[in-house]
């Protein structure tokens, strides 16, 4: 088992501002607590427009872009980088497919199933890769974005 690499990985979280509103807040944490995860670093921010366009750049083209800017700045998130082994994978598991009315009928016990109300406002975000949590982490917490406001 030499080259069995069981490295912790990180993964970068968002409670939307649905799930904030929604009080899920606290039953989201209870099970990133319970599922091994710890919460390395954590940021509450009302993002502005132009840092929501940022983060989802890669949806940018798409015809829900706007929705999705007026949803994400529609009030405070949460922030969280979370960390066990397999972080990522296992947070996107946890939280479930994107569309929330279908996730209550097929991952009842996901996240988005739990405080997801449909497609567009599903209360949490996911890394979806390697490549994505380094980028959305660095985003929030080594960068410097001044249109972030506490
Ligand atoms: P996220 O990035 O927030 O973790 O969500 P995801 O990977 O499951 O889904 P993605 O395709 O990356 O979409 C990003 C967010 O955009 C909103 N959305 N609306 N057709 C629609 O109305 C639509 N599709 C996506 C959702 O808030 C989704 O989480
Ligand atoms: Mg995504």
């Amino acid at each position: 088992l030499a080259n069995v690499d069981l490295e912790n990985e990180s993964t970068l979280a968002i409670v939307k501002p649905d799930g904030i509103s929604g009080n899920y807040t606290s039953s989201i944490r209870k099970i990133i607590l319970e599922s091994g995860f710890s919460v390395q670093k954590e940021l509450t921010v009302h993002l502005d427009e132009d840092s929501v366009r940022s983060f989802y750049d890669e949806h940018s083209t798409k015809s829900f872009f706007p929705s999705l800017v007026k949803y994400m700045t529609s009030g405070p998130v949460l922030i969280m980088v979370l960390q066990k082994v397999n972080a990522i994978a296992d947070w996107r598991a946890l939280i479930g497919p994107t569309d929330a009315l279908k996730a209550k009928v097929t991952h009842p016990h996901s996240i988005r199933a739990m405080c997801g109300q449909d497609l567009g406002r599903n209360c949490v975000h996911g890394s979806d890769s390697h490549d994505s949590a380094e980028r959305e982490i660095s985003f929030f917490f080594t960068k410097t974005y001044p249109g972030i406001e506490p």
